[in-house]
């Protein structure tokens, strides 16, 4: 089945045109010499481009070539299935991610009121792109090391991070993983494999690219997925990580979540290609564009990707398509640059209900079954969140330290001062909602 798969995926994948041209290059290479003399019969080819002539004087556009097409396995508005006909995948794994969709869309509900009612400094809601994130997500396995932006906390969640460790994360409390150093929303898991997430755009795509050619080198049967935005793509560390990842061919799977815009910019003003697949071949990354709001395309595109890296140790590059349905943050209004009736528009075919009709056309899923699952994820979700509120900050010097594996003398020294300051001061300080001790 995988390899019917890996059939389809083929058809837009351009490796062999690559490889073609490899052979007839080395081909046309003296066998004897040593120092690549090219065949005096034939012209030498050019270094690194391997192309035909022309006598016809055109420039390449866009409009060149026809856009990479988007493969799709749900249909959105018929709900009409196409579906490989062997397409397996285990009943309880297709309720899982049905379940994990419906607990990401209510945490994120709950967080943004939350964040609304300063009862948490910030948030970003994951709303419209559960589809992206759950269907990678499910295609992994544990030991494969996620890079990740800021919106894939499904992701997470799909890899076992509870409920409970994304509250206390989200409060800064003391049982945060993090010791209340990052800002919510900016989650890391050694124990998932999951690397702490940094806020400027980009850093995570290089560092990607350096974790999986360890991983190569170390020979181990795992590769890392790398997840950003579109607008993440307009950075300069994102041509230095495609480059990388094709010229010393690392296992990575670049997963490129297309929602639309990067804040307030829309693509159409983020860049002029055929979207971010467009420029995966031209790297020489085998690329794939999918439709991010089909939970099976993701899926088993993922899953494809995932194998080809692992067996080849070269990168691949998934462009989803999808649609940030909420805010930026709770630091932006979408008001301000896009219309309500589009974001009506995509509000009534989400990924959710596309993949509910689905389940429920193979009697998987019913009316009754998401009352309970609304209802029961709902109650755990409020019971961790109150939890969370109710535990003390983390000890204040916490700042100070699991920084650096030595603390150097200037930190040091401000932590002296801050000692001083806060034992001097200390009736000016909540000091009893923090821990008294590390
Ligand atoms: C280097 C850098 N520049 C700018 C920002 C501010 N910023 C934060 S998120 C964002 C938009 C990113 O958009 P995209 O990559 O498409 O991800 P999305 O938010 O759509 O998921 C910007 C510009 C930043 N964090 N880092
Ligand atoms: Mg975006």
């Amino acid at each position: 089945m995988m390899k019917q798969i890996s059939l389809r995926l083929g058809k837009c994948l351009y490796l062999n045109n690559i490889l073609r041209h490899t052979k007839r290059y080395y081909n046309n290479i003296s066998t004897n010499s040593k120092s690549r003399i090219v065949n005096d019969a034939k012209e030498p080819y050019f270094l690194g481009v391997h192309t035909n002539f022309t006598n016809e004087l055109k420039f390449m556009d866009k409009e060149s070539y026809d856009p990479l097409p988007t493969f799709r396995l749900l249909d959105s508005s018929k709900h009409e299935l196409q579906l490989p006909i062997d397409l397996k995948l285990d009943e309880q794994t297709l309720v899982t991610m049905y379940h994990k969709m419906i607990t990401l869309n209510i945490m994120d509900k709950i967080l943004y009121e939350s964040q609304r009612q300063g009862r948490i400094s910030f948030y970003m809601t994951n709303t419209g792109e559960e589809a992206t994130q759950i269907g990678s997500a499910a295609a992994l396995t544990l030991e494969d090391v996620i890079y990740a932006q800021y919106r894939e906390a499904g992701v997470l969640l799909w890899r076992g991070y509870s409920i409970q460790e994304f509250m206390h994360q989200c409060y800064g409390n003391f049982k945060d993983t993090s010791k209340g150093k990052q800002m919510p929303v900016h989650y890391g898991s050694k124990r998932l494999n999951f690397v702490t997430i940094s806020s400027p755009l980009t850093t995570q795509l290089p560092q990607a690219v350096g974790m999986a050619y360890a991983l190569k080198r170390s020979k181990k049967k795992t590769c890392v997925v790398c997840y950003f935005g579109e607008g993440a793509a307009s950075e300069g560390d994102a041509h230095a990580a495609f480059n990388f990842a094709a010229t010393l061919e690392c296992p990575i799977v670049f997963v490129c979540r297309n929602n639309g815009y990067a804040i307030s910019t829309p693509c159409s003003e983020q860049f002029k290609g055929d979207g971010i697949a467009a420029r995966g071949p031209a790297y020489g990354i085998r690329t794939i564009r999918v439709d991010g709001n089909d939970v099976l395309a993701m899926y088993y595109a993922t899953k494809a990707a995932r194998e080809y890296c692992i067996k080849t140790g070269k990168p691949i590059l998934i462009e989803a398509m999808t649609y940030r349905i909420g805010h930026h943050s709770t630091s932006d209004d979408s008001s301000a640059y896009r219309s309500t009736d589009e974001i009506k528009s995509w509000n009534h075919c989400t990924p959710i209900n596309r993949y509910r009709d689905y389940l429920e056309s193979i009697n998987l899923w019913c009316e009754q079954r998401e009352q309970e699952l609304n209802e029961s994820v709902k109650k755990s979700i409020l019971i961790a969140f109150a939890d969370a509120e109710k535990e003390l900050k983390p000890y204040w010097k916490e700042l100070f330290t699991d920084v650096y594996h030595t603390m150097p003398k200037h930190i040091r020294k401000q932590m002296c001062s801050m000692e001083n300051h806060v034992a001097e001061f200390s009736e000016h300080y909540p000091l009893s909602l923090f821990k008294s001790t590390q």
